[in-house]
């Protein structure tokens, strides 16, 4: 089974996705997404100019050597565009391995441990009676897990919050907010911690009151607090009973964690803008967190994801794999396929794709009273339609960025 073509699909329906596609000499077909949200190109590039040569004529079966042979060979580890790169080509590669065995690739991973993933969607409004309808229409939608995030008073915009928001609904369409704007500039949001620190306590207590002490509640700080602001906020949520609270500070910085970590028990969740095992080496080996928040789309692909998470599991952590709407799909089969395999699953994040993402992957992942299961198709169960995929070229978007009430940039 020799790589015979390998060709880099960028689309734009509800947003940009970019996809390889690998195509064998006997004729299968496998595919990896490798959307960088924001800065797609750069992959893009990275693929077409630097990898496709050297995929042609490769062994499809040799998964394993050629991830090590795009790792060592480039000289240049790490980094998200690299690790896009070749997760997309490593993805590619067990799909088509899983359509060789005519197996769903979750049966090359070790088989189901489960019947189901449960995943968590996101509710989020500029107050609270927002916040409640769009709780409410998640739980209508079957979710079983949700992550809270809202307004704070003062602030104009923020993350996590819909501003244009189709407010929820059972309607099929994109409920959520969409972090990567078609701007040919980022849209510039506000931000003050204090204020933010004072405000979430009372929210997660309205939640806890309306919704009950049951459903696991998340929670997303984005990168935006020091360590002892951290501390502080996890402290006062403790009350609350949180799943997690994920990014709780900025992620290049393994230590602040242990800080943290000593003043709080709600637990921590990080990772989905790390790239290798390395980011996470501090954070798993001394327990400073709950879970790995790492997508397999921007981890070098399932094989350098399941890596990671076997290492996670020799104590006690468990997989929170990153799911917006900005991993395509192809991604998220992916996540599927590893969650279902793996012991240490702890939750999927999971939001619907927009229609016409929809109408452009065809997709046989299932998701049924809260709970996501991968299908029993060979491969990853998800296929692309050229044609439609053409209809869609690549739009300029950009995440937004944080500025302070004084004009200083802040983390985002
Ligand atoms: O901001 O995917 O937990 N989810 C998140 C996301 C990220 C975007 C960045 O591309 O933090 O909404
Ligand atoms: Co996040």
């Amino acid at each position: 089974m020799k790589i015979q073509s390998a060709e880099v699909i960028v689309t734009s329906p509800d947003r940009n996705f970019v996809t390889l596609k690998l195509t064998t000499d006997d004729g299968l077909t496998g595919l990896g997404d490798a959307t960088l949200n924001g800065r797609e190109l750069s992959v893009v590039s990275y693929l077409r100019d630097h990898v496709v040569p050297l995929l042609i004529g490769r062994d499809a079966h040799q998964i394993e050597d050629t991830w090590q042979f795009l790792y060592r060979s480039a000289y240049w580890r790490r980094g998200p565009v690299t690790m896009a790169a070749i997760a997309a080509v490593d993805v590619a590669l067990w799909d088509l391995k899983a359509k060789a065995a005519g197996m769903p690739l979750y049966q090359l991973l070790g088989g189901a441990s489960r019947t189901g993933l449960l995943a968590y969607g996101h509710a989020s409004g500029k107050d609270i009676p927002e916040l409640f309808d769009s709780v409410r229409s998640h739980l209508e939608q079957g979710y079983q897990a949700i992550r809270i995030q809202t307004g704070v008073p003062g602030l104009k915009a923020i993350y996590g919050v819909a501003s244009n928001a189709t407010a929820a609904g059972n309607t099929g369409k994109r409920y959520d907010h969409e972090p990567a704007q078609r701007a040919p500039l980022p849209a510039e949001e506000d931000w003050d911690t204090r204020a933010y620190l004072r405000h979430l306590p009372g929210v997660f207590e309205a939640v806890r009151n309306e919704f009950g002490a049951d459903i696991p509640l998340l929670h997303d700080g984005h990168h935006r607090m020091t360590p002892i602001q951290a501390a502080k906020l996890g402290k006062s949520l403790e009350p609350y009973d949180l799943f997690w609270l994920e990014d709780c500070t900025p992620a290049e910085n393994q230590a602040a964690l242990r800080l943290v970590r000593q003043h709080t028990t709600t637990p921590l969740a990080i990772g989905e803008v790390f790239n290798t095992v390395w980011d996470y080496q501090g954070l798993i080996t001394e327990q400073l967190i709950d879970y790995v928040r790492s997508a397999v789309t921007h981890t070098g692909g399932i094989s350098a994801l399941r890596k990671i998470l076997d290492f996670a599991a020799q104590y006690q952590i468990k997989s929170g794999m990153h799911g917006p709407t900005d991993i395509s799909p192809v991604g998220m089969a992916a996540a599927m396929h590893l969650g279902l395999a793996i012991h240490n699953f702890g939750i999927q994040e999971y939001m619907k794709h927009g229609a016409l993402t929809d109408s452009v992957f065809q997709q046989s992942f299932t998701f049924t009273d809260g709970m996501l299961h991968p299908g029993d198709q060979p491969g990853l169960g998800v296929s692309l339609d050229v044609d439609e995929a053409g209809k869609y070229p690549y739009q300029t978007a950009y995440l937004p960025y944080n500025r302070l009430h004084d004009g200083t940039v802040h983390d985002w």
